[in-house]
């Protein structure tokens, strides 16, 4: 029933790369595609075949669905790997996927589609038991006196977020009573223009939480465990710079209790694949703010900590095999740290495209480079900026930190701005190697704000 031969991996880049490993490991066929500017990418020599889907815009290429479609029934794929970003959280395209008779590598549509709506996924969670910040129990009303009521239970500060929103876009922070009314009329404006959908709820406001996630994955046997947790607080507007495994400075079994309930939340709903549970954590106490239904970025650093190959297991429990581990099975050992190389100043963080006259990446023990790059490549200012992640392994989160250092000094990028040297910079901030830095910590040292 869920059998498949041939997965048509729907991205680029890094990600793309890592999924067309992950098929060869398992004897499947990776079959690619690209847009006109990613034409004759080495990745696509690890892919039994690939076509041009489109031009260069992502909007006529990677999030173009029909033509993802078309591109599958030619090159005979029977599944697809969405990897991150396009059309990985997209429901509708997770029905057409399986509409036209696919396998679609991810939870089933409708999950997707309610972790989507951000107030669904909320409500979701209360119920499962998992901890969520004190806020409205569905969408706040239209009422002002009702709103007014609302907020003074919640305590302020509060924020207002879209249920459309997440990963940070349509928030609005609201510091006293006397700003609310024109914040909410503010905030559903934004969200109708924005998403098409004006629906806004409101929490409790944490001024300086911790980014706290939990990695689950599943399978069609109602099986579900958590593999760690990641500490992912370094970061500026929403883009995440350093993540690491395990999580320091918190009692390993408060996390661990976190874990079971996230893992018992995926067996109630009938959760199939990777997913991710976003928390903020402060003063003791972890908060459910969001749910991703992909595989992240970062899994890296869950993977060198547990062993365990995550997008490996994607595939199997996508052709219905049974986890090939149990929760008592998954320990974390030593400590994984990952950065983010981006195309970008390493100061103004603007765009820095172009070509790559060298590239040297970094090696030795406990070091892992998931990249797609290579000499004399030519980076597109069409897509998001990453370039390459490094990964370090080590006994402990010290040691973790010494080989980041030493990987750093030797990667070599040459030919276009990178963020390289500000990771040097970060990997010697004390507040960073001390570790428990807030979500604001990088804007902070950067010395602008955010939110
Ligand atoms: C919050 C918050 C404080 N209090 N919610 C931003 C991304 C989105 N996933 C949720 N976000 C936040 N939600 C409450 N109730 C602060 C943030 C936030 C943040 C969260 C995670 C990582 C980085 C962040 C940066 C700024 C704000």
């Amino acid at each position: 029933m869920s059998e498949f031969r041939r997965v048509l991996i729907a991205n680029r880049g890094e990600i793309a790369l890592r999924i067309a490993r992950a098929c060869r490991l398992l004897g499947l066929e990776a079959v690619g595609i690209y847009s006109e500017a990613d034409a004759g990418l080495p990745h696509l020599r690890l892919m039994a075949q690939s076509v041009c889907i489109g031009p260069t815009p992502a909007s006529a290429s990677y999030l173009d669905s029909p033509r993802i479609l078309r591109a599958a029934k030619f090159l005979g794929a029977d599944a697809i790997h969405p990897g991150y970003g396009f059309l990985s959280e997209n429901a509708n395209f997770a029905d057409a996927v399986v509409e036209a008779g696919l396998v679609f590598i991810g939870p089933s549509a409708p999950i997707m589609r309610e972790m989507g709506d951000k107030i669904a996924a909320r409500c979701h969670m209360m119920r499962s038991g998992v901890p969520c910040l004190p806020g409205t129990e569905g969408a706040l009303p239209q009422g002002q006196g009702d709103v007014e009521k609302i907020a003074a239970r919640i305590g302020y500060p509060v924020i207002i977020k879209a249920a459309a929103g997440g990963g940070g876009r349509g928030m609005r922070v609201v510091p006293e009573p006397g700003a609310l009314s024109a914040a909410v009329e503010a905030a559903r404006e934004e969200a109708r223009r924005a998403f098409g959908n004006s629906a806004i709820y409101m929490e409790r406001f944490l001024s300086h939480p911790r980014h706290i996630e939990i990695q689950i994955i599943a399978d069609t046997q109602g099986n579900a465990v958590w593999l760690g947790a990641r500490d992912c607080s370094v970061q500026r507007r929403h883009q995440k710079l350093i993540e690491e495994a395990p999580v320091i400075g918190i009692n390993p079994l408060i996390i661990a209790q976190l874990g079971e309930r996230c893992a018992h939340a995926c067996r109630e709903m009938g959760y199939v694949g990777a997913g991710t549970f976003e928390f903020l954590y402060e003063n003791e106490s972890f908060f459910f703010i969001e749910m991703n239904t992909r595989l992240q970025v970062e899994h890296p650093v869950t993977e060198m900590t547990t062993g365990i190959d995550i997008v490996e297991t994607q595939l199997r429990v996508a052709l219905g095999q049974p986890l090939p581990f149990t929760q008592a099975d998954v320990r974390t050992n030593g400590h994984a740290i990952e950065c983010r190389i981006t195309a970008e100043d390493p100061e103004t963080f603007i765009p820095s495209p172009g070509l790559i006259h060298r590239w040297r990446p970094p090696g030795g023990p406990g070091v892992r480079v998931d990249t797609h790059l290579y000499d004399h490549y030519l980076v597109p200012p069409h897509y998001d900026s990453l370039l390459a992640k490094i990964i370090v392994h080590g006994r402990n989160r010290e040691d973790a930190l010494a080989r980041m250092r030493a990987a750093l000094s030797e990667t070599q990028v040459d030919g276009i701005s990178t963020t390289l040297s500000l990771h040097a910079r970060l990997m010697n901030d004390p507040a960073i190697t001390n570790g428990c830095v807030d979500v604001h910590h990088l804007e902070r040292i950067l010395g602008v704000r955010d939110v």
